[in-house]
């Protein structure tokens, strides 16, 4: 048998030379794997005498240990290289500036609404929300549209598969009316409220967005009249646009849900609109049919509604013109308003 301690000698050596721990493990195969020169050792033994074999038993054990010691310590040497190496590569500077968050903005069509809300809010009136899915009965049948009126044909509104639990066909809200059913039918009058939200109609061209968002006011009451009407809404265009500079006119309209019904139009008297009649608004006195569908009695209670469009409304107040920048979602837009 060779001299034990060249053996180890050689192994300290080479597991030295090794340079990553694949070249380690095949080193080690030399010495302590199954043909390895210190496995060979241990085989020769069977042929010594037993005081030999003994002494030469414990310097080949002593051997084994010391090579599996060094190949320790080399295998813990790799790691801590190759960790060293990583951390230099993936190093960062941590007092390098963060690349900080763009700050967000409120949409201009959502500034409007926040501003409507925020306006009616001051002279007494309710905010209502609910749902857009909505009943066939709440979008049409309680506002006096009955099943032949063409609003209900399958080229103007959205339906949704299904039904309620009622087995009522379900849609999306064409406007925001039905809320205001909803809500005249969870309280009592005097009832003060507007629904502004999302709807959505079957129409898309550079006028018209599949969904778009209105704003509806009523007011119901005993003695509630026309006369209210244009008083709370001129009063609504001069400080949504801040300005007492436009004039308001009511023209004579229909609505199955209002009678009589007006479009009302205004006129900035200064400014790049000045002069022009805009239409800005729908609005009526509520049906007996609706009132009667609100739970109360027409003979007793009567009043007002109005419905304007929020992306109408913001175009005229900011001068866009046109209703397709508000859903494209182009930041050089939008930051304007942020
Ligand atoms: C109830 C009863 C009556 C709301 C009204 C209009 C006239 C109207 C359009 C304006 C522009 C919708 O966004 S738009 O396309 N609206 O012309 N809306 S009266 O009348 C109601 C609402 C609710 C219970």
């Amino acid at each position: 048998m060779q001299d034990v301690q060249a053996i180890v000698d050689r192994a300290l050596a080479e597991f030295g030379r090794a340079s990553d721990p694949a070249a380690l493990e095949n080193a080690k195969a030399r010495y302590l794997g199954k043909n390895g020169e210190l496995t060979a050792g241990l085989k020769s033994l069977a042929a010594l005498a037993p005081e030999a074999r003994r002494s030469a038993g414990a310097a080949i054990n002593a051997a084994k240990q010391a090579i599996e010691d060094a190949l320790e310590a080399r295998r813990a040497a790799l790691a801590h290289e190759r960790m060293q190496a990583r951390l230099a590569q993936e190093a960062f500077d941590v007092t390098l500036p963060g690349r900080g968050r763009g700050r967000g903005g409120v949409h201009p069509v959502i500034r409007t609404w926040q501003r409507v809300e925020a306006l009616f809010r001051t002279i007494g009136f309710d905010v209502a929300d609910g749902p857009e899915i909505e009943t066939d009965w709440f979008n049409f049948t309680a506002l006096n549209q009955p099943e032949n009126h063409p609003a209900r044909s399958m080229h103007d509104t959205f339906y949704v598969e299904g039904h309620d639990a009622a087995g009522m066909p379900l849609l999306l809200r064409t406007h925001t009316s039905p809320m205001q059913v909803r809500y005249a039918r969870m309280h009592s009058a005097p009832i003060k409220v507007i629904a502004p939200g999302r709807t959505y109609r079957v129409d898309s061209d550079a006028t018209h967005s599949p969904m778009f968002h209105q704003v509806e006011g009523l007011w119901i009451d005993e003695d509630v009249s026309f006369a209210d009407l244009k008083g709370v809404y001129t009063d609504f265009l001069h400080r949504f646009f801040e300005t007492e500079a436009l004039e308001v006119r009511f023209r004579p309209s229909f609505f199955p849900f209002t009678e009589p019904s007006a479009e009302i139009d205004m006129r900035f008297a200064s400014g790049p609109l000045k002069g022009r009649w805009l239409e800005i608004s729908g609005s009526g006195q509520v049906h007996p049919n609706v009132v009667r569908n609100f739970g109360l009695d027409p003979e007793r209670y009567i009043g007002f509604a109005f419905g304007s469009g929020l992306e109408r409304l913001t175009m005229l107040r900011y001068g866009i013109d046109d209703l397709r920048l508000f859903f494209d979602g182009d930041l050089r837009f939008l930051s304007q308003f942020a």
